[in-house]
């Protein structure tokens, strides 16, 4: 893809484009999430990649997840990373997590990371299921098979989610690092991360990422990947094992972005066990209702949401896009959904008149914290608008689900396919072309 940014490409144009890219950065049965900057696969990245092929191959799509679980942990968690079996310089690579030295759960024919990320993977999968209506029967059959054949691995990750990242049933999942997240560097974490004290023990390390990049500006500070990787050591120092990370980690915070997904996604997976005779149902949508109610339980008289800092029990409200959240999984009473959407759609959101496109930015223009270029804190990011307009479809808004996915859409006919975009100027930031950019394009416009 060049580096040209005509606008107003049609949708066909940027369709075959977002195609193209994919089709670069598979490497078989493994997209990688952008060759240079995050040359591995990610976990929620794999989902939203599998979204988009299912909209090309629904058998290359559900093979992206298969790849992704088969690096599963014994314990049901999915890695946050699968590292791809070529070299490359990512940090921290596989020698700083150690997982399989020094944990017996990890998979021993993958090197992973020891950390999860939002659980995406059974909307995917639901989509993939849809997807294949289109197909011919012979591979209609045989991607209902591998579902089949991937399900008791789709089970075990949800039941890991439920029993060891919230084992006080309070439907909030505990997350153990802003990496867990997907939202790195978001002023959600500043508190939080105040209380992460890089030790004299924390090893020197390189910032692989500026100089894959070659731009610091738009990358978290030194003073962020300090403590990022200290939680590192502190997890590896835990062995990956839940029960000390809980009593012993520097950082746990009740996520409820991540929750809310979980809640929408448990109700995917049992509309396709139920779709394919295959149970658990009611125990899905007891989690489904377990985590709606945790997340709303949050949401102020608008409706927003915000994560608690489980080591101070303190409630973190943040004006980031994770306050939206209950517009995900649902559950608000009517006025307050009313009221949230009013808010994303209204000025100090999407209908802000200074934004290029009227797309929420990560963080609140003007909000502490806001930075417009600068990774989490501001910029615009497609996948979550797509997850937002997906959301809202689902919680009975289509009118503001469809101005979302067509403000999202104007934004990707750049075709550039970046990982991040300015809100108010529309630079695309980050990494170019990203995969999960690119996929929601596909999905949108093909
Ligand atoms: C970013 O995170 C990774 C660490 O996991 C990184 O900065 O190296 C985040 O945007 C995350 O949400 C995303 O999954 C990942 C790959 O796109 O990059």
């Amino acid at each position: 893809v060049d580096a040209g940014a005509p606008a107003h490409r049609t949708s066909a144009e940027v369709a075959a484009r977002a195609a193209y890219v994919l089709r670069a950065h598979d490497q078989g049965a493994l997209t990688v999430a952008a060759p240079r900057l995050y040359p591995h696969m990610w976990s929620w990245d794999a989902a939203f990649i599998a979204i988009g092929l299912a909209r090309l191959s629904p058998g290359r799509a559900l093979a992206e997840l298969e790849t992704l679980f088969g690096a599963q942990w014994r314990t049901g968690m999915v890695p946050h990373i699968v590292f791809a079996d070529t070299i490359h310089d990512y940090v921290p690579g596989p020698d700083r997590w150690r997982c399989q030295q020094v944990c017996t759960d990890a998979p021993r024919t993958r090197a992973t990371s020891g950390l999860i990320q939002p659980p995406v993977h059974a909307i995917a999968v639901r989509r993939i299921l849809e997807a294949t209506r289109y197909a011919t029967p012979a591979e209609r059959r045989q991607v209902t098979l591998r579902i089949r054949l991937l399900w008791p691995r789709l089970l075990a990750w949800h039941r890991y989610l439920a029993e060891q990242r919230d084992p006080g049933s309070s439907g909030l999942v505990t997350i153990y690092h802003s990496w867990e997240s997907g939202m790195d560097n978001s002023p959600r974490w500043d508190g939080p991360y105040a209380a992460v004290r890089p030790g004299p023990g924390l090893p020197p390390y390189r910032r692989a990422d500026l100089s894959a990049l070659g731009e610091s500006r738009q990358r978290p500070s030194d003073a962020e990947y300090d403590r990022y990787l200290w939680l590192v050591e502190e997890l590896r120092a835990a062995r990956y094992d839940d029960a000390a990370a809980a009593r012993t980690l520097s950082f746990r915070v009740g996520d409820v972005f991540m929750s809310a997904i979980f809640a929408a996604a448990n109700e995917e997976l049992a509309a396709i066990g139920d779709e394919l005779g295959l149970g658990a149902t009611g125990e899905l949508l007891e989690y489904a209702d377990r985590y709606r109610k945790g997340v709303v339980g949050t949401a102020g008289d608008d409706g927003f949401a915000a994560d608690i800092d489980l080591r101070t029990e303190q409630a973190v409200p943040a004006p980031t896009i994770a306050g939206f959240a209950p517009l995900i999984c649902g559950g608000l009473d009517a006025p307050r959904q009313r009221a949230l959407v009013e808010l994303l759609e209204g000025p100090q959101w999407c209908g802000n008149p200074s934004l290029a496109f009227a797309v929420p930015p990560s963080t609140r223009p003007g909000a502490e914290g806001f930075d417009p270029g600068r990774y989490w804190r501001g910029p615009q990011w497609p996948p979550m608008n797509w997850l937002l307009a997906w959301g809202l479809e689902r919680c009975g808004e289509p009118a503001a689900a469809a101005r979302l996915r067509a403000a999202t859409s104007a934004q990707l006919a750049d075709g550039l396919f970046a990982e991040y975009y300015e809100p108010f100027t529309g630079r695309p930031l980050g990494a170019q072309p990203q995969s999960w950019s690119a996929a929601v394009a596909l999905d949108l416009l093909a």
